[in-house]
């Protein structure tokens, strides 16, 4: 028995399996800990997110714009959209929020109607670990509660209609003011960027100034207001959005006066009405403030996802547009 040979193939066998055996594990190790240790999650794409939006309405062409950009934007990354439109409520925009908390959303994508007012919902949003972009407009909270900004500079907006307001009537007008929804950063910054630049020219006097919260029948009404009271006194509007302004240019043709001729016209948003109402002749310029921020914010949503590197403010790139360029750049409008 000790030398049989079919000991030693038992033998020899037990032998080559336990070696095997050996490397197998040699490797195992190795494989689960190339598999455990060194595997990195692989990025998200698009079509992984879930991403949520609290709109603030549907107020204006600009907003209307910028929904669409968003929504479309979604559709053709493949992003799951959660999106909900507040109608220009704040309280219902932090309900949004706190329904977007709920279904733990990927990012939180927010436009806040007015700049006060968010500290609460936003820390719970970030206690909940979901991160916030504001889009549009900014809240002023502090910068530990958001992850970035992506908008305009209003600011610069408002210096650029007070630019072109004393181009057009050489440093001398009686102005009156639509002013945007009271609270909101855009009415804030318009506001006080416009004033940088008049106070240099003492002949440019703001004789009124009432909000139209950025809506076309609010600015007809408040302008219609003006001119009861004012007259022909005034010779120039400063509207904050497109909308206040043909809201203006209704009420001062219902008043019996030529828009764009006996009173001069400034605006911004440079939205499609407000090119068509250049080549009529009724507005005398319009300054831009781009809402086709959908694929800049799902672009930034995904690089807060990856945590890739990304700026704390994303400015928009914006122009002046007057009415002898209107007729040839109307047809290249997105909005
Ligand atoms: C500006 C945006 C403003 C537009 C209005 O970024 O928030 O709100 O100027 C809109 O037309 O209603």
């Amino acid at each position: 028995m000790r030398n049989s040979p079919i000991l030693l193939y038992l033998v020899l066998c037990g032998f080559i399996l336990l070696s095997f055996g050996c490397i197998q594990n040699q490797t195992l190790p190795f494989t689960q800990s190339s598999n455990s240790e060194l595997e990195t999650e692989s990025p998200k794409r698009y079509e992984d997110l879930i991403i949520g939006f609290a709109q603030l309405g549907a107020e204006s062409e600009w907003r209307v714009a910028n929904t669409n950009s968003i929504k479309e934007t979604a559709e053709q990354l493949g992003v799951e959209l959660r999106f909900y439109d507040a109608q220009q409520k704040q309280e219902n925009q932090i309900e949004a929020v706190r329904k977007l908390i709920m279904q733990k959303v990927d990012v939180i994508g927010i436009s806040p109607i007015v700049e006060t007012g968010w500290e609460e919902v936003f820390q719970e949003a970030k206690d909940a670990g979901i991160p916030i972009i504001l889009v549009d407009r900014r809240a002023s909270v502090s910068e530990d509660l958001y992850v970035s900004y992506l908008g305009s500079d209003f600011l610069e907006e408002g210096r650029n209609a007070a630019r072109a307001m004393v181009e057009l009537t050489n440093g001398k007008a009686n102005v009156v003011e639509l002013v945007g929804t009271i609270g909101s950063a855009p009415a804030n910054d318009r506001y006080k960027g416009f004033r940088e630049i008049i106070e240099d020219y003492p002949e440019i006097k703001i004789i009124d100034s009432q909000t139209g919260d950025f809506t076309l029948a609010r600015g007809r009404e408040v302008m219609a207001g003006f001119l009861q009271k004012y007259g022909t006194e005034i010779t120039a509007v400063f509207a904050h959005n497109d909308d206040m302004a043909l809201g203006a240019i209704l009420a001062i043709e219902e008043y019996g006066l030529r828009p764009g001729i006996d009173i001069q016209i400034i605006s911004i948003d440079a939205a499609r009405g407000a090119f068509e109402a250049m080549i009529a002749g009724k507005l005398n310029a319009t300054i831009e403030c781009n809402p086709l921020l959908g694929p800049q914010f799902f672009e930034l949503a995904l690089k807060v996802v990856n945590k890739e590197p990304y700026p704390k403010w994303v400015p928009s790139i914006e122009g002046i547009f007057f009415p002898e360029s209107a007729i040839e750049i109307l047809p290249t409008r997105k909005y």
